[in-house]
């Protein structure tokens, strides 16, 4: 019999063969290579490090410190800041993290909601940072841009100490100019700095990449991101911040030029223990792989494949929200489309070898567990070589998908689809398996 030790490699292998085997179209989700995996699986992890390098509470940190050093050194380098805090465990750990570092109990953040496309840690109520903190959510207008004049109104109404622009399902480019504009205004009228906060955890790669602007050079003083999106590094939080860099283990003045300092306060000790060495060394790893000239291409060919997709779907009879895309990420009203919810659509896309996820539009009424929308994107893809070609057979798939749904009515009737879902299915791996997973060893595949 299996020891519980043999079960979970068994269990390793075949998610292998899974990843393998289909298409991954969530727009979160992608592939590390072999040496981000490597790195992630090393010694580093059997090490306790609290601190920072030159600064550790346990002796023994002499590798530790310089592999720490290099992931700063090379997050600075990729976004053009003054400082780099390395340690978040993960995006919303670096956004509670933020909010600690510049705000007091009580204070009002401003963030676009959750329902228009903003993410879980800007304020839902579910969340511990809401039960601390006063947030206010701004929303997106018709064609599914930012309400800007939304944003500016509440901003002047509600005096944020904090306005914070991020979001998990928007598909259009930020004009960060604007809401600069909008942070100045406050402080004209109030006197009190406002922290100009970015969360491009989904985009951070195409920022890194060069195809899409870079909040720190508009005025904003902090970017939070994960580290395993389209920054293709492993599961984990970074924040890079402009300003003053000072010693983390001394207090300091509550200040814009001290946010670097306060941020690093705010993760040590005030939100984190001990940092996971072996996942910096990974980020380390990645975004040196991130700096490289063809990381720029991989950015641009992620947008290349998303507007194909979208226009390809388009033509096929889908409706997106603010009619396509101007990033990875595309949001499809399946509902008005095909006349199916998102999550019985996500379900047999599952069945195929497509994996996305059910997604609420800005004014769904379907509720979170059946939703009108889904939501995909191209980085994944990308990183498996996938082309524009794909792109269009995709498409096909989906829209056969689609029909099939519509005709089956619901999750029960999609067993008189069995042979068409079978069909796509072996269309699905066939392809898949043309485009290898880094990292994954060949005979996993
Ligand atoms: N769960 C991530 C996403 O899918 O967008 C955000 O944290």
């Amino acid at each position: 019999m299996a020891t519980q030790q043999d079960q979970v490699f068994e269990l390793i292998k075949q998610e292998q063969k899974r990843q393998s085997e289909g298409l991954e179209l969530i727009p979160s989700e992608n592939y590390v290579s072999e040496n981000v995996l490597k790195a992630m699986g090393s010694v580093l992890t059997n090490k306790y490090s609290e601190g920072y390098p030159g600064k550790r509470y346990y002796g023994g940190n002499e590798n530790v410190d310089k592999i720490e050093n290099l992931a700063i050194e090379r997050a600075k380098k990729l976004f053009h800041a003054d400082h780099a805090n390395v340690q978040p465990h993960s995006g919303a750990n670096a956004n509670e993290a933020v909010y600690f570092a510049w705000c007091k109990p009580g204070d009002t953040i401003l963030a676009m909601s959750l329902p228009a496309g903003g993410h879980l840690t800007h304020g839902s109520p579910v969340t511990r940072s809401a039960k601390i903190y006063n947030f206010v959510g701004y929303g997106v207008t018709e064609d599914g841009d930012i309400d800007y004049d939304d944003l500016e109104k509440l901003a002047l109404e509600h005096k944020p100490k904090l306005i914070l622009v991020g979001y998990s399902a928007f598909m259009k480019v930020p004009d960060f100019d604007r809401v600069k504009a909008v942070a100045d205004k406050l402080t004209a009228e109030t006197g009190e700095e406002v922290l100009l906060m970015a969360d491009m955890a989904h985009v951070a790669g195409l920022i890194a990449g060069g195809v899409h602007p870079n909040p720190l050079e508009h005025g904003f003083q902090v970017m939070t991101s994960t580290t395993h999106k389209t920054l293709r590094g492993p599961r984990g939080g970074i924040i890079v911040s402009m300003g003053k860099v000072g010693n983390p283990l001394k207090k300091c003045e509550r200040t814009l030029e001290n946010i670097p300092t306060l941020i690093d306060r705010a993760v040590f000790p005030g939100t984190q223990g001990g940092p996971l060495e072996h996942v910096i060394a990974a980020k380390a790893v990645a975004f040196e792989e991130d700096l490289q000239p063809e990381f720029h291409s991989y950015a641009a060919q992620i947008v290349k494949n998303a507007k194909v997709l979208a226009e390809e779907l388009q033509t096929l009879g889908f409706k997106l929200q603010g009619n396509g895309t101007e990033n990875h990420l595309l949001l499809v009203d399946i509902k008005d489309s095909f006349g199916i919810d998102g999550k019985f659509y996500e379900t047999a896309l599952d069945k195929v070898g497509l994996t996305l996820n059910a997604n609420a539009l800005p004014t769904d009424k379907g509720g979170a567990f059946r939703p009108s929308g889904v939501r995909l994107g191209t980085p994944a893809m990308t990183t498996r070589g996938l082309g524009e070609e794909e792109m269009k057979t995709l498409a096909k798939w989906m829209k056969r998908v689609a029909e099939a749904c519509a005709e089956a009515g619901d999750e029960a009737g999609l067993e008189t689809k069995n042979e068409e879902l079978g069909q796509i299915r072996e269309e699905v791996r066939a392809l898949a398996l043309r485009f290898p997973i880094p990292g994954i060893p060949a005979d996993a595949r």
